[in-house]
């Protein structure tokens, strides 16, 4: 079917949505380029409407762990739909996720959907500073847990004890209570702490950062976190937007076995439709209206057919034990790229935990978002590209994290690993 090209679609989009595009970093300006448009996806391979297919690493930013358009998640969206998409009435399909989440997730006794993460993180940390009765909250540079105001947030000059807007139209007030500390550095919470500590409602963290590339915890720095916010009756809450039910079936938490207060959840859960969850502890979340005095709400939380698509696609990874099977191919890829790093001489630095990964063009140990920024940007690009042009769709950005999914075979992975080869040529 011979349509319009990626190129003047991009023309046309960028007249009638900001930027073209309905999120930024679709707009490939991280890499210098412009974005395909897309004609359909599945399995591990998505189609541009030029015909090109690529091998995805971004599956659409984590949600599609099983691969595009699993027939588990889209024949059960079709049968669903049968009986009507959204009610604005309670439907059993919101106990069975609900259920679902508090078995699988260590930290969930009760759990309240919402349609973004946004929504999820915005929620948790008004419902933390309810429970508290406290102001303040703790960021972490690097980390991003969705664009509510609150949270777009940089280290101001009074770091320790009050952040600055990181984005036009969030107002110094609202950004004031937000304190941005590094990540990885004990130190810069101990500070904070005895600074302020009885003020701070709530630290919300990325347990392993993937809004800055990929950035893994120190040993020790997770649980650190834990024992010093139940010393100040500080509520943790670990954003696992990303990471939940990808890295494990319980996510960071159980691999970790650190228990937050309050997990924050998305991607996955939806099965690719918009879905976003926030839960923890009983005692704090039944301060959530209607039985408590924080107000949330969403027409559209907890909709049948999101409901629906969401457990089908959690149930088939747990049914197919994917996450042994999305470690074996991480682990392939890891072996692979290492031995690529090796062959050409430098000592790049590649983190990876199950089916997240991210290679930085620097030979310095990334320990947060500040290594990150020091990686040879421009060498990126030209990896980014020359991946692009070989049928390799990774992340348009130095600053995201790649995703293997359970469609991607042993097949894909070295097709991939021989087009990295020829990508690091341009480097
Ligand atoms: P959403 O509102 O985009 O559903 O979720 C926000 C969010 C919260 N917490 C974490 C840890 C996240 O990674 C995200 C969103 N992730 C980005 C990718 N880095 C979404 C992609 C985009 O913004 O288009």
């Amino acid at each position: 079917m011979v349509g319009p090209t990626s190129q003047k679609l991009f023309a046309k989009a960028k007249t009638l949505i900001p930027g073209g595009v309905n999120s930024p970093v679709r707009a490939f300006k991280n890499v210098d380029g412009d974005p395909f448009f897309v004609r359909r996806a599945q399995g591990s391979r998505i189609t541009d409407v030029d015909g090109k297919t690529y091998i995805d690493y971004v599956g659409t930013w984590g949600p599609a762990i099983l691969g595009h358009a699993p027939l588990v998640v889209t024949q059960t969206i079709h049968e669903v739909a049968k009986d009507g998409v959204s009610f604005g009435a309670p439907c059993p399909w919101e106990i069975e996720m609900a259920q679902t989440i508090v078995d699988w997730v260590p930290s969930v006794e009760k759990v309240r959907m919402t349609n973004s993460g946004t929504e999820a993180t915005m929620s948790a940390i008004r419902l933390a500073r309810g429970y508290t009765k406290r102001d303040k909250i703790v960021k972490f540079e690097g980390c991003y847990h969705g664009h509510a105001d609150h949270l777009l947030v940089a280290a101001g000059s009074g770091a320790l004890t009050h952040g600055e807007p990181d984005s036009a139209g969030v107002p110094a007030d609202f950004a004031k209570h937000t304190i941005c500390l590094p990540f990885n550095k004990p130190e810069a919470v101990e500070k904070c702490f005895e600074a302020i500590g009885e003020e701070i409602a709530a630290i919300i963290v990325e347990p392993y950062p993937g809004n800055a590339g990929f950035i893994i915890p120190q040993p020790g720095y997770l649980q650190f976190l834990r024992d010093i916010t139940k010393k100040y009756g500080t509520v943790l809450i670990f954003d696992e937007v990303m990471t939940g039910f990808r890295v494990a079936k319980g996510g960071v938490q159980e691999i970790v076995g650190v228990t937050p207060d309050m997990t924050c959840l998305g991607k996955v859960i939806g099965g690719g439709l918009p879905v976003g969850a926030f839960g923890g502890k009983a005692e704090i979340m039944d301060y959530l209206a209607p039985i408590g005095p924080v107000y949330q709400a969403g027409t559209l939380s907890g909709n049948p057919l999101a409901m629906a698509a969401g457990l089908a696609q959690l149930k088939e990874l747990d049914h197919r034990m994917g996450w042994d099977q999305l470690e074996a191919l991480g682990s392939r890829l890891e072996t692979g790229i290492r031995g690529i790093l090796k062959a050409k001489g430098v000592d790049f630095q590649f983190n990876r935990l199950g089916s997240m990964f991210c290679l930085f063009f620097t030979e310095n140990e990334i320990i947060n978002v500040e290594d990150a920024t020091g990686a040879d940007i421009p060498a990126f690009k030209r990896y980014f590209n020359a991946l692009l042009e070989d049928g390799i769709f990774m992340a348009p950005s130095p600053y995201e994290t790649g995703f293997i999914s359970l469609a991607h075979s042993t097949g894909d992975i070295d097709d991939t690993l021989g087009a990295m080869e020829q990508a690091m040529k341009m480097v």
